[in-house]
C-alpha cells in the first residue's frame, strides 16, 4: 500500500526562494513539494506538504498524523530551537521522523546549534540547502521498507 510522508514546515520558510537567496537558496517550497515528490514516487510514496508560522498548527498536524502518515519529515524552522511543545507532538508519532535545516545551523549563532527536534528525530540534515528535504525523504522512505 502507498505510504504517506507529512513534511511540515515551520514560521517563514513560506518565504524560502523569496527573500535571503544567499543564505536559503533560490527554490521555493513548492519547488521543494515538486522534488520530494519525484523522490518519494520511487518507493510508490506520497508526499504531503504543509507550512505554519504558527506553533499550535504545527502540533495540530503532527497530532492528526498519527491517524494520516507514515513519515514526517520536519524542518521546524526557529521553533526548533525553541519549542518542547512540538518535541511533545512527535514523542506522541510512532513513525520515522526526520529533521532538515536547510543552512547549517552549526556554522551559524549559537542559539540555532541545539535543537529539541533532535532529541526525537531518527536522522538529521544539515546545510544541505533544499536538497536536505529529498535526502530525508529518501531516508524516510527507506525506514519505511
Ligand atoms: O536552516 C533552516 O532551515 C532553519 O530551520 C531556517 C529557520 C531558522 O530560524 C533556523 O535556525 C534554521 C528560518 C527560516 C526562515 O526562512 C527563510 C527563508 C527564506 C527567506 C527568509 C527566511
Amino acid at each position: 500500500m502507498s505510504k504517506t510522508i507529512l513534511i511540515l514546515n515551520g514560521p517563514n520558510l513560506n518565504m524560502l526562494g523569496k527573500r535571503q537567496p544567499e543564505i536559503y537558496g533560490a527554490a521555493t517550497l513548492g519547488d521543494v513539494a515538486d522534488m520530494c515528490q519525484a523522490a518519494a514516487s520511487a518507493f510508490d510514496a506520497e508526499v504531503v506538504m504543509r507550512q505554519s508560522n504558527h506553533e499550535g498548527e504545527l502540533i495540530d498536524w503532527i497530532q492528526e498524523a498519527r491517524e494520516g502518515a507514515d513519515a514526517i519529515v520536519i524542518n521546524a524552522g526557529a521553533y526548533s530551537h525553541t519549542s518542547i511543545a512540538i518535541l511533545d507532538a512527535l514523542n506522541m508519532f510512532h513513525g520515522p521522523v526526520i529533521e532538515v535545516h536547510v543552512s547549517n545551523i552549526h556554522a551559524r549563532e549559537t542559539f540555532r546549534h541545539h535543537s529539541y527536534i533532535s532529541l526525537r528525530a531518527n536522522g538529521v540534515i544539515v546545510g544541505c540547502g533544499v536538497d536536505g528535504y529529498r535526502f530525508a525523504v529518501q531516508r524516510a522512505g527507506s525506514l519505511l521498507e
